[in-house]
């Protein structure tokens, strides 16, 4: 057995496990929570999958009806103890998107860039690589366990999923376990989850939020003036990324007290991670991946007596990117404002 599954396998045994995914689980956490699961049981370990938020959209309940996933959310008789393992995976312990729960949170496997520093896992394996799922899929793969056709069809559903079909965040291991994975996937399968992505109920807001976007020089703002998931607020940002004449998105809408953004870029040099960390560092917080991003922002701090919020939102991210120098396809399709401060070179590598 490789270094990495022994020690894992060595940490919990003899413990009561929960499998732990982001709040409003989406396909990769439930493929990640659910590959692991069943990779455990080969162990004799028997795990429970938890989460946070209701798994409302069509796409991830089809997923969990089909499998047969079993997940508990935190307000449904979780039973979960103080003494009790969790294994985080698709998220880590203490970002915004991951309820604290009692239990001890011993082990994470996860592939977003860490933010707050933690010495508490007894476990940890953070890869930098498209999905959750690649690296649940590589623990089958580095040691020849066989995966039964539905882990591989939800693993690879996860893993087409946060890369939006290998067009974002792609690394050449995500290629290899594609390779992996597809010869024991349900391909007709996928393609029927993939086309109930959007849901007929959800098309008057889909066409309200349309209508109310603000493009500048390729910057998408759209604000969504009704109660919404987060999952609608990325495929809403996902969808606006389509648009020709955009090349950057951000998305927000109210959530307790404040907004609540999903942040979408096309282009390398405006990493979206780091642009959304810099936008709102001063009215709450934000980060991410270099093409998928997340925030929030204190309502109080966004408020402005001379310009309405929506204004003041804006300029957060128009300062930050328009000190990006262009590069590439950047500096044709999104080229720098005449006005614009020039020579902050944002790297990446500052925030990882
Ligand atoms: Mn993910």
């Amino acid at each position: 057995m490789s270094t990495r599954l022994s020690e894992l396998v060595e940490l919990i045994k003899g413990h009561r496990v929960f499998i732990q995914t982001h709040n409003f689980p989406d396909q990769d956490a439930i493929a990640s929570a659910y590959g692991l699961q069943v990779l455990l049981e080969e162990f004799g370990i028997i795990t429970f999958i938890c989460h946070h938020g209701n798994i409302d959209r069509t796409a991830t309940a089809n997923m969990v009806a089909e499998f047969g996933i079993k997940m508990t959310a935190d307000d449904e008789n979780l039973d979960m103890l103080e003494t009790d393992y969790i294994i985080t995976v698709d998220s880590q312990k203490g970002n915004a998107n991951i309820l604290d729960l009692i239990g001890d949170e011993v082990a994470c496997i996860d592939h977003h860039p860490v933010f707050c520093e933690t010495d508490d896992y007894k476990f940890k394996d953070i890869r930098i690589v498209g999905s959750c799922a690649t690296i649940i899929a590589d623990y089958y793969r580095e040691n020849n366990i066989e995966m039964p056709g539905n882990v591989a069809t939800a693993l690879l559903y996860g893993l087409k999923c946060d890369t939006r079909d290998f067009t974002r965040g792609v690394t050449q291991l995500d290629v290899d376990i594609y390779g992996y994975l597809f010869p024991k996937s349900d391909i007709q399968m996928i393609r029927h989850f993939q086309a109930g992505e959007i849901q007929y109920e959800e098309l008057n807001a889909f066409a309200d939020s349309m209508r109310n976007i603000d493009i500048f020089n390729g910057v998408a703002f759209a604000f969504l003036d009704f109660t919404c998931t987060d999952s609608f607020i990325a495929t809403v940002s996902d969808f606006i990324l389509d648009i020709d004449a955009v090349n950057f998105v951000v998305v927000y809408t109210r959530r307790s007290g404040g907004f609540k953004f999903s942040v979408r870029s096309e282009f390398e040099e405006f990493d979206a991670g780091l642009i959304a960390s810099e936008a709102l560092s001063g009215v709450g917080s934000g980060g991410g991946h270099r093409s998928m991003a997340g925030g929030y922002a204190d309502e109080s701090r966004v408020l402005d007596i001379s310009f309405d919020y929506n204004q003041v939102i804006q300029n957060l991210f128009l300062d930050v990117i328009n000190k990006i120098p262009r590069t590439g396809y950047a500096a044709k399709t999104m080229p720098l404002p005449e006005d614009a401060g020039l020579g902050l070179n944002i790297v990446s590598e500052n925030i990882i």
